[in-house]
């Protein structure tokens, strides 16, 4: 098939979502076209099946606000008619669906109808697409698509219960590439980090306000203060950062604790993590888990949105309840102190993982790709 794929190239998120699927649908034979304003972080190597196109912005003098969402509707437009493609699959609903309803319109005049299909992420819904500025557009935009998918149950609830849904939301969750996510052995890394060998606890994310960082430092105090020699290891950089160094000064574990900022290798430092922390106020996935569960790395994570479709509690690490710090510590210690219930947790995480192979996946999205297709050509 000829794709059209349309995601914000951010490090987290919905932008990795995206990119991966671009390039494993590439792999499988199919030609994709990527849009974004920039190149996506993950798009790194030549890939003859891949070509990016870049929405170009015109920043008139009298535009404060360039109409982003117009400039990208009318790149759609070129896409579908030049290059041919066979379906439009937009990733977040903000503003891509409302840009994919309009180049579908301006195509209809031409006489092409080409299905659109809305891949809903997490904050699309539950913070920024349901708030009132924008709700009654993001709610008209799902139910023009031809297709709708969560990433999770949880997404696919929430959705319905804030929003008037008349279309089926199908669940195809996100997904991980097994051979790049795996334990391998960066012994060096490991001891220029750690070099008493202590225990590693890792934190990643885009340190925004939803993703708790200063709870994590919380955490990570107690098991210092329980006695375990430990390193924390914060990759990722966002709002929360300068509060979370100086948080780690008032406390005086700096020595412990280090920034990595944004990585893109994160697997690597994952190959030395014996616990991940995830303490999120908000997660409609946890994709950040996911990648550290592959890594066999048992998971300590808060008990909202998505976040048990992932991590089981008591198998592949623990769940507590949101901002529940002296549960995620005391489950924290057990986990580094016992090693029997450590080397469970990883092999069960590792398990976990492989449910969520992107190869199984990614035949998901194809079948769904079809089955929509199909019904747009009967309906026509
Ligand atoms: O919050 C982010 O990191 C960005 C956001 C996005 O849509 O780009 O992430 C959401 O989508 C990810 C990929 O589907 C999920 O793994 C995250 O759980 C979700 N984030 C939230 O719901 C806060």
């Amino acid at each position: 098939m000829n794709i059209g794929i349309v995601c914000y190239p951010t490090y987290g998120g919905s932008g990795v979502v995206a990119t991966e699927l671009a390039k494993v649908l590439a792999a499988k034979g199919h030609k994709i076209h990527v849009l974004s304003y920039a190149k996506p972080a993950r798009l790194e190597a030549i890939d003859p099946n891949i070509f990016y196109h870049e929405v170009a912005i015109n920043a008139y003098p009298l535009f404060e606000y360039p109409p982003y969402a117009l400039a990208l509707a009318s790149q759609m437009v070129n896409l579908i008619e030049y290059e041919d493609l066979d379906l439009l699959h937009v990733h977040y609903a903000l503003p891509h669906a409302t840009s994919a309803y309009l180049a579908k319109q301006i195509m209809e005049e031409k006489g092409i109808n080409v299905p659109v299909v809305t891949t809903l992420h997490g904050t699309d819904i539950t913070l920024v697409g349901s708030d009132p500025s924008y709700k009654n557009v993001v709610e008209f935009s799902i139910n023009k698509s031809d297709g709708v998918t969560a990433v999770s149950k949880y997404l696919k609830e929430e959705t319905e219960q804030r929003f008037d849904i008349k279309n089926d939301i199908c669940v195809i969750p996100n997904f991980i590439d097994l051979e790049r996510f795996q334990k391998s052995n960066k012994s060096h890394f490991k001891k220029a980090i750690c070099p008493d060998d202590e225990k590693v606890v890792v934190h990643v994310s885009n340190f925004r306000k939803v993703k708790r960082v200063p709870e994590v430092v919380s955490v990570f105090d107690r098991i210092l203060k329980h006695g375990i020699e430990a390193k924390l290891l914060l990759v990722g950089d966002g709002p929360d950062r300068q509060r979370t160094e100086q948080q780690c000064r008032d406390l005086g574990i700096c020595e412990h604790v280090r920034f990595l900022g944004k990585l893109d290798e994160v697997e690597e430092v994952l190959s030395v993590a014996d616990l991940f922390l995830i303490p999120s106020g908000s997660e409609t996935f946890g994709l950040a888990a996911l990648e550290a569960m592959s890594c066999s790395v048992p998971v300590i994570s808060s008990n909202i949105g998505g976040l048990p479709e992932v991590n089981i509690h008591g198998e592949t690490g623990f769940l507590c309840d949101l901002d529940d710090i002296g549960c995620m510590a005391e489950n924290a210690v057990e986990i580094l102190t016992n090693p029997e219930l450590h080397a469970r947790m990883s092999k069960a995480a590792r398990k976990q993982a492989e449910r969520f192979n992107q190869d199984l996946v990614v035949n998901e999205y194809e079948s769904y790709y079809k089955e929509v297709s199909a019904e747009l050509v009967e309906a026509d």
